[in-house]
């Protein structure tokens, strides 16, 4: 009988993450989550470091080859309960993957506090400066599914959770400020529009079709939100350089009972940065997980990403005075009114040791709320403290997902929940009920609720409201559809607007239902009449008219806070400089190049025509990635260091002179030496402010060059 070839048994060590571990310790019987690692299944040795492979039962395995057949040539048996497990398990590897945000990548991390707040709180983890709690990120796409690619135009969620010593806090916010819609009973309808369309199955991960852009221009509430998703907002360059909003108004309640609302806003400490259209659907080729990949290898690297928490705190006072309901997502209270201050920072500085069990199996939770903080009337809100408790239960199989490692609270836990499905916990005693007197036989009786320090909801006292009346109704000031919507498209620089026009042509160019076309503008025109007439022009059709507003839209005063633009940060720190050679270029001009770009906290990556190792002057270089693998616009910025007869080569290669063309068009400084003109020529680069000699690299370092947007693009 032939043998195989491959050694048997040889597996790296397995983290076996068990919320049950500290079973046996008195404080854990009521169960008490947390991280565990039991590196070794039961059953298993360990002989040099290496474990013996075991079934799911402990049984060691002897082949890991071969299933058990009868004779050589003979049918597989039945009996082959090694092979059958293996393959049990295997057919049930994957869960529902969520209905929204299905693709997502997670890190954990740390929160700190850096400005006490006690006045206006009591959460205790904004009680002392310096306090810090551990919490889980995953950020996400929301229409496209779990293998989809990072970089369509969406919006990202931005979900966090808090593991404090009073219990978890969800913040589970997205990196735009305001939502499509207003009341949760309309999130169905517009999940199922944008998602693939119903018979035939796509677009995937995509807005520009039929059916999403018909329930937007039927819901004028969802004006705004668009202006958003049209702009370069959600597109980013970077899940590190976005920014978080916890979108609804909360409230935050004082040890006293006394209550302000708030906004909660995470600042990315490496500012906001976007890309370019025709870049983001060119690294969805390149690279469809770019945003995982990036986060992935800056942790790893040690370049950890920070966010700035900060709030933006009034009272109901203040918000009946304004011409918007602070209760409507669909709405934001502009920077320049209410600053946002920070009170806090959090690092993300430990990537999931598993993909599967810690991200995707990560439950966030809106009702995961702390003493301190409450909710608000907000009926989006409202709705979605149903709807992620109930989503939970259908992904992850049991009523006990709270008790995977990566949900459970890192404080103690106890109550008289029992049994379900997965139950991991092994609770002692006979108290799974309350009130009990099994204490007065001296048995434990197990926990008791908390008058003094436990979550009591916060009574509001809204004169707007007469809770003995049952209305399906909206707010008045809710009607307003528009002037939002206008204060952030007026915000914009002049190029961002005309972004938002090219992203809207771009989408309804995808419709192909023309009555859906002209709706959607004749709403523009509530907004801005020049954002209607180019957004018509750009789809060659007659301007419709207007659409009735159900409420006049209002002018607000222009936000800069609005703007990625108008607070650009020109830094290093995090950025990527793809740096290209061949044979022959001077290594010791890339060095100096790479060395000068990591001491600003960036990082350079080597492109050449082969990988293995090239000939330069001064020695051989291996490179970082291959040039057709590796085009420019996985970068932040460009440089080139070449000889003139391997640039004269390369001007047969149509992916280096494409190498330089996008990254003129994406308007990106590129330095580059005497050597590469002829390069430069063939890819039509011109000169300008950002096209620059190596050696002056650092003085333009790493921006976007507008000023050379109009020439390679029309942004009429
Ligand atoms: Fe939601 C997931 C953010 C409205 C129902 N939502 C989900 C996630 C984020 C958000 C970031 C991914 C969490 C993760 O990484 O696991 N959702 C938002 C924001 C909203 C919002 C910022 C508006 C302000 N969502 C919203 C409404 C409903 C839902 C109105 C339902 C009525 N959302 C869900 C869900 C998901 C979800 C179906 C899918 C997977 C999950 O919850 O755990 O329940």
């Amino acid at each position: 009988m032939a043998e195989s070839e491959v050694s048997p048994s040889r597996t790296n060590s397995l983290h076996h993450h068990a919320p049950g571990s500290g079973q046996s310790s008195p404080e854990t019987t009521l169960g008490i989550g947390g991280e565990l690692h039991q590196n070794v299944p039961a059953g298993a040795d360990h002989e040099d470091g290496i474990s013996h492979l075991t079934d799911n039962f402990g049984h060691r395995i002897a082949d890991n080859q071969n299933s058990l057949r009868a004779g050589e040539r003979g049918p597989t048996l039945l009996e082959d309960f090694v092979l059958r497990e293996k393959i049990f398990h295997f057919d049930h590897e994957r869960i529902p993957e969520r209905i929204v945000h299905a693709r997502g990548s997670g890190a954990h991390g740390v929160f700190e506090c850096t400005k006490a707040i006690p006045d206006l709180t009591k959460a205790s983890i904004f009680q002392k400066k310096g306090d810090s709690c551990p919490v889980f990120v995953r950020f996400s796409t929301v229409a496209g599914g779990a293998g989809s690619i990072d970089t369509p135009r969406d919006v990202r969620g931005f979900a966090v959770k808090l593991y404090t010593d009073t219990g978890n806090w969800d913040l589970v916010g997205n990196n735009i400020p305001v939502f499509f819609i207003q009341d949760a009973i309309k999130f169905p309808d517009l999940v199922h529009s944008v998602k693939m369309e119903a018979d035939r199955g796509y677009p995937q991960a995509a807005s520009a079709h039929d059916t999403f852009w018909d329930f937007i221009g039927l819901m004028p509430e969802s004006m705004h939100m668009i202006m958003w998703a049209m702009s370069d907002r959600a597109i980013p360059r970077s899940l590190r350089m976005i920014e978080g909003f916890g979108v609804h108004t909360f409230r935050l309640v004082n040890a006293k009972g006394e209550d302000h609302f708030v906004k909660f806003h995470w600042k990315p400490v490496l500012g906001i940065e976007s890309t370019t259209w025709d870049e983001a659907v060119k690294i969805a080729g390149a690279d469809p997980d770019f945003h995982r990949r990036d986060l992935f290898e800056a942790i790893e690297a040690g370049d950890y990403p920070q966010w700035d928490l900060g709030v933006q705190v009034f009272d109901e006072a203040w918000a009946a005075k304004q011409p918007y309901d602070v209760l409507d997502a669909t709405k934001l209270i502009p920077e320049e009114e209410i600053p946002v201050e920070i009170i806090g920072r959090m690092t993300l500085n430990r990537n999931v040791d598993n993909f599967f069990a810690e991200t995707e199996q990560a439950a966030f939770l809106p009702t995961n709320i702390i003493p301190g903080i409450d909710f608000t009337n907000d009926p989006l809100l409202q709705g979605r403290l149903f709807s992620y408790l109930d989503t939970q239960k259908s992904r992850l199989g049991t009523t006990n997902f709270h008790q995977i490692p990566i949900n459970a609270p890192k404080c103690p836990f106890h109550n008289f929940q029992r049994d379900g499905m997965m139950q991991t916990l092994v609770p002692t005693g006979r108290a799974n009920y309350e009130p009990n007197s099994l204490a007065e036989a001296g048995e434990d009786a197990g926990p008791r609720a908390c008058p003094e320090t436990g979550f009591t909801t916060f009574t509001a006292n809204d004169e707007r409201n007469d809770p003995t009346q049952k209305l399906r109704i909206r707010a008045e000031l809710f009607a307003d559809h528009y002037s939002q919507a206008r204060l952030f498209y007026r915000s914009q620089t002049e190029n961002e607007r005309a972004h938002i026009a090219s992203a809207i042509v771009f989408e309804l160019s995808k419709v192909r239902l023309e009555h859906v076309r002209a709706r959607l503008i004749s709403r523009l025109r509530n907004i801005d009449e020049d954002l209607a007439k180019r957004v018509a022009a750009g789809l060659a059709i007659d301007l419709p008219e207007k659409a009735k507003a159900a409420r006049a839209p209002i002018d607000m005063k222009a936000s800069d806070a609005l703007s990625i633009q108008k607070q650009a940060k020109e830094t290093l720190k995090g950025r990527k400089v793809g740096i290209l050679f061949a044979e022959g270029s001077d290594k010791a001009a890339i060095d100096s190049l790479k060395g000068e770009i990591e001491k600003a906290g960036g990082t350079a990556f080597l492109v050449a025509p082969k990988i293995g190792g090239i000939k330069v002057k001064g020695g051989t270089l291996k490179a970082d990635g291959q040039l057709a693998g590796s085009p420019s616009v996985l970068f932040d910025a460009v440089a080139s260091v070449l000889m003139p007869d391997a640039a004269e080569k390369l001007t047969k290669d149509g992916a280096a002179i494409q190498w330089f063309m996008d990254a003129y068009a994406h308007c990106k400084t590129i330095a580059h030496c005497k050597g590469t003109q002829i390069l430069l020529d063939k890819a039509n680069v011109e000169q300008d402010d950002g096209v620059v000699p190596v050696e002056n690299f650092m003085k333009v370092g790493v921006k976007r060059h507008w000023a050379r947007e109009p020439k390679v693009r029309d942004l009429a």
